[in-house]
This record gives structure tokens, sequence and C-alpha cells, in this order.
């Protein structure tokens, strides 16, 4: 079984959301080629789905700036402008992503004490989505991922697709993410190879399909 996992392709991580990420929108067009031409037989999309309150928000820490190191649960926490509020446009799926598509969603970062960039597991690596389970019991064997954004969530993702499914081929197609900076994404890239992950092109991997 293969699986083609979208990572947050939200109204707010491109342009003109709250955590827009630049050129966040031109993942659309691949991803949705993906899904067509990819041969997948299962397509997860994960989405950033935050309570008003979460405690990632520089607003729930008076005084603090977005984009600065505070704390969250005792942990260091890069606070982040509020962004992907549940059942707010900034939290739906870019308009021209290909919704009929998907199989199956993942939303995460619902627990506002802490924060939740992998689709598999919280930050503190104690919650578990679901999603890991929800693939070993269709027998994913394959993971290839795609999204937003390279230094976060797809990384994060990754990694833990490494780790708790550790017999499946895990990949990101580097041309169909977008990071949230340059120097984020040359160290997200090389920890990911690090850990057994392959990076490659959408366009790689359309040539062999
Ligand atoms: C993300 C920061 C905060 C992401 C989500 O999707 O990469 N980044 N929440
Ligand atoms: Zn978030």
């Amino acid at each position: 079984m293969k699986c083609l996992l979208l990572i947050d392709i939200q109204v707010g991580f491109c342009p003109g959301g709250h955590l827009a990420v630049a050129e966040g929108d031109e993942v659309v067009p691949i991803a949705n080629r993906l899904m067509r031409e990819g041969g997948y037989d299962l397509v997860v999309a994960s989405q950033d789905w935050h309570p008003a309150d979460h405690g990632s928000f520089a607003s729930q820490h008076p005084g603090s700036k977005p984009f600065t190191i505070g704390e969250l649960g005792g942990k260091p926490q890069m606070l982040w402008p509020d962004h992907c509020v549940q059942g707010t446009r900034d939290a739906e799926f870019h308009p021209d992503l290909d919704l009929a598509r998907i199989d199956h969603v993942q939303r995460k970062g619902m627990n506002r004490l802490v924060d939740s960039y992998s689709a598999f597991r919280d930050n503190d690596r104690e919650a578990v989505t679901g999603l890991a389970a929800f693939m070993a019991e269709r027998g994913v064997g394959a993971i290839d991922l795609c999204g937003l954004a390279t230094d976060y969530c797809v990384r994060f993702s990754a990694l833990d697709a490494r780790e708790m499914l550790p017999d499946a081929r895990v990949r990101v197609f580097s041309d169909a993410c977008r990071g949230i900076t340059p120097d984020g994404v040359t160290e997200a890239e090389a920890e990911m190879r690090a850990r057994g992950v392959t990076i490659l092109t959408s366009r790689d991997h359309l040539a062999v399909v």
C-alpha cells in the first residue's frame, strides 16, 4: 500500500494566511497532480486545527512577539502568530486542493498545552494522533510526503513516519514543499536524509509511476 501524506496545505500557510509560507500555494497543483497520477492507494491530509487559545500562539504569552522563543509545558517553544484556528477560513484546506481525492483527514494541534508539528504525535511525543495505527492497519509500506512547512510539520511528520512505521519507505518531494526559513529547510533536509528519509522531486517519481 502506497500512501501520499499531504501536510497542512491550508489557507493559513499560504500567501495571505496568518502563518504564510512564501510560495506556499505553489505546492497545490503539484499535490493535485500527485493525487491524480502518482499511483497511490491511499491519500491522507493533515490539518493544523488549533483552539483559539492555543499555547503556541504568542498572543497567549503577554509581552511576547511571534517568531520568538517562549515556553510551553516547561519546554522552549517557538511562538507563532495565531493561525489555523478551528472553524476559521485560515484552517481550511487551500481552495484549489482537490479534496475529493483525499481519503482521510488527520487533524492535530488541538491540545492547547502542547504543539503538534507531526501528523503522528504531539511534540512532547506523549499523545499520538492515531495516524500510525491507521496506516499500519491498512498495511501501508510506502509513505510519500509533501506540503507545508518543510522545516516544521513536514520534517517532524517524516521523522515520525520513519520511527513509528519502521518498515515503511519514507520519501519527501522537495519541490512540493515550502519552508518558513531557507536555513530551516537546509537543516530539515539534512536531518531527514540522516534518518533514512529519501528526498526527491515529484518529477522523479511521476516519471516512473
Ligand atoms: C506548522 C508551525 C506551527 C506547520 C504548524 O504546518 O509547519 N508550523 N504550526
Ligand atoms: Zn500550528
